[in-house]
């Protein structure tokens, strides 16, 4: 029997729900998902199966315009992480398109600037409009005209990574696509990304999920330890990052139950993917400038000389 393998990229504006689609096309979470934009900051691989089919699966961080070194270097690998796959999906947040909020009008120009970039690249792209459950069909048409008529794509599928529906044409699609060759993760793995980084994005995503409007953006996860233990368990010591003094109660709460609602809910989640006992012990601390320093670049793949 033919093997197929490869890698797909998917690019879009941030919070577009490359994430969601990542998880949705692997079959289990990979990627943390969050409402806020930004949520990704490094590729993260997802391996998929369709048949004999392998997709490696390059979620991307959002791609906007950088105004700081953090931005820069996640926008830059969003492109690498393009320019190294077999195919490139655009995912478009449909109702961003048809809607005309400051978010939006930002999605809007994202979008327009991410077509440019696939102009440059000569490269054509599958256009996948994405959140089709909150928008009516007839609105959908003309945004995907619209956007087909910039001559980047090659095809469109209209999905919602949410729901479900759409994804397995698109499976079926991108299967197909992939070269002919041996299979470039055992069957049975899902993800690479090493414990240590993945538990450090779990608590990230609580942390987001709970506190995203008081905290715009300036946080970010740093696993100090992850030790395993002779009862078959695992401790895991972390260190939360903001950048003002300020943002320390925010993430304590009130007698400290922020940070234990945070340190809850990412204990559960981890004790399922690693499926061990864990003892998960979360600090606060804080420096104005951990976005700036080179060891956490290292750390998760990016460039710091952007
Ligand atoms: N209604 C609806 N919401 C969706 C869909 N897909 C994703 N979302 C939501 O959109 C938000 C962003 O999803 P993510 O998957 O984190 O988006 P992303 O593109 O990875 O975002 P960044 O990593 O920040 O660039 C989350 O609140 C998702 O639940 C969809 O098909 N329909
Ligand atoms: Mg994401």
């Amino acid at each position: 029997m033919t093997t197929r393998a490869g890698f797909a990229a998917i690019i879009g504006a941030p919070n577009a729900g490359k994430s969601t689609l990542t998880n949705r096309l692997v079959g289990t979470k990979v990627s943390i998902v969050t409402q806020k934009v930004q949520t990704t900051r490094f590729p993260v691989r997802g391996v998929a199966m369709a048949g004999q089919a392998q997709i490696v699966l390059v979620d991307t961080p959002g791609i906007f315009q950088p105004r700081r070194k953090l931005d820069r270097a996640m926008v830059r690998a969003a492109w690498g992480g393009a320019e190294d796959a077999e195919v490139v999906v655009h995912l478009v947040d449909v109702a961003a398109q048809l809607h005309d909020s400051p978010a939006d009008r930002k999605a809007k120009t994202d979008v327009e600037s991410i077509v440019e970039g696939l102009k440059a690249s000569g490269k054509k792209a599958i256009l996948a409009l994405n959140k089709i459950d909150g928008v009516k069909r007839e609105d959908l048409l003309g945004v995907s005209q619209a956007l087909f008529e910039t001559g980047v794509y090659s095809e469109a599928f209209m999905i919602s990574a949410k729901t479900g529906s759409g994804v397995e044409d698109l499976r079926a699609r991108l299967a197909a696509l992939m070269p002919e060759g041996p299979w470039l993760y055992p069957e049975d793995q899902t993800a690479d990304l090493p414990a240590r980084l993945l538990a450090a994005e779990i608590t990230r995503e609580k942390l987001y999920l709970r506190v995203h409007e008081e905290l715009p953006y300036a946080a970010a996860v740093d696993t100090t330890k992850f030790e395993e233990r002779a009862d078959g368990g695992v401790r895991i010591e972390q260190t939360i990052y903001v950048e003002r003094e300020s943002q320390r109660p925010i993430i304590l709460g009130k007698g400290g139950q922020t940070l234990k609602w945070i340190g809850q809910k990412a204990r559960e989640e981890l004790i399922e993917l690693l499926d061990r006992p864990v003892h998960l012990f979360l600090h606060v601390a804080v420096d104005e400038r951990w976005a700036d320093k080179r060891e956490f670049y290292g750390d998760v793949g990016l460039d710091f000389d952007v």
